[in-house]
């Protein structure tokens, strides 16, 4: 998945690159500055002490010694002053002098701290959003996998009101998949014998058609499914898989193999990016072998989203981190 938010400690990623929120003289500091340099060992102070600082929204690059990443690049982000001094544009550069960095030393992988959030005083969820937003934008024209790593769980709150809205919704799913099994048995039932009226004869025409056209569409597979709905769509395959968060070789690996199984969040994940209704993400969950249960947190999650028409893929993937569950992507 080429974004993805965890919670850990940044100096034990492995992967190419890890970010430093430095200092512009970049001879150290305290929080995740402190703790990258004790992890890399004194070498990469006497390395740092050769870049000749690094100004405010620019980015420097280091070995990693010690370390299980390759590199370390250091940038410095804005001091938070009350918002109205140019800090959002100088953290968008923070993140984006990373990211060429990164990418003009071929990483493939790397991993930042949430910048100027800590000592230098961004309040967390505008640092956040600046965070996603420009890291989004980048990766729409580079494979690059890039971890958000979050250190302490303040960091990350979805809006109050978002939070409580899904806790609630949780909350109707549980009672209604937990009590009542009579009233929903009562009501199938009543479904079951309710009857079917019969079409006028004008439209037996175009009723043949679609059937026959649904009875094509039984036989076909999870990854014929997906091809057919993109091409619907009128997106391209690039903007699909970008769009669900989901990197190149994963998608080819479905593209070519037409008995492909996705995982669930995988499956997920295309029926957000193609926008489909609850009923057609369902029918695309269940070529790959599952269904949304009312039991799991996750799907709830995923189901109020999609209920809200609301398909943006990192908002989700924000309230399914903070509500403790596993990400949409691959
Ligand atoms: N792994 C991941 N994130 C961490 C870690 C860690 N080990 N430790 C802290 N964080 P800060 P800034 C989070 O203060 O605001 C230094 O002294 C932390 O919870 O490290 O950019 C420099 O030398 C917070 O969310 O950086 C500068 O003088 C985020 O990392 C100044 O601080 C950034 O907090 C830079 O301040």
């Amino acid at each position: 998945m080429p974004l993805q938010i965890v919670r850990n400690d940044i100096t034990t990623m492995k992967v190419d690159a890890i970010v430093n929120a430095a200092n512009e003289s970049l001879l150290g500091g305290g929080g995740v500055d402190g703790a990258i340099h004790r992890a890399a060992g004194p070498q990469l102070l006497e390395e740092c002490r050769t870049l000749g600082g690094c100004k405010t929204g620019q980015a420097k690059i280091t070995k990693g010694y010690r370390l299980p990443a390759r590199y370390v690049i250091h940038t410095v982000g804005p001091v938070w002053q009350g918002g109205s001094h140019g800090e959002k544009s100088l953290l968008v550069s923070a993140y984006r002098s990373s990211l060429e960095l990164a990418a003009a030393h071929h990483c493939e992988s790397m991993a930042f701290p949430l910048i100027s959030s800590g000592v230098y005083g961004y309040p967390k969820d505008q640092a956040l959003q600046v965070a996603v937003d420009t890291i989004r934008s980048f990766l729409q024209s580079h494979d690059l996998t890039v971890y958000l790593v979050i250190f302490d769980r303040a960091a990350y709150t979805i809006g109050g009101k978002l939070f409580q809205e899904i806790a609630a919704y949780i909350d109707d799913r549980y009672v209604e998949a937990h009590t009542s099994p009579y009233e929903s048995e009562r009501r199938r039932m009543a479904a079951a014998s309710a009857p079917m009226s019969a079409p006028a004869p004008a439209m037996f025409g175009s009723l043949l058609g679609e059937l026959d056209q649904a009875l094509g569409q039984l036989d076909e597979s999870f990854s014929q499914m997906l091809l057919r709905k993109i091409d619907e769509s009128g997106m391209t395959d690039a903007q699909c898989y970008k769009k669900a968060n989901i990197d190149r070789k994963l998608f080819s690996k479905i593209r070519s193999d037409v008995h492909y199984k996705p995982s669930k969040a995988t499956a997920m994940a295309f029926a957000v990016a193609l926008e489909l209704p609850l009923d057609q993400a369902r029918e695309l969950l269940k070529k790959a072998g599952y269904a949304f249960s009312p039991a799991s947190k996750f799907d709830i999650i995923v189901e109020y989203f999609i209920t809200h028409k609301n398909y943006d893929i990192f908002q989700i993937n924000q309230a399914l981190f903070a509500f403790d569950q596993s990400l949409l992507g691959g």
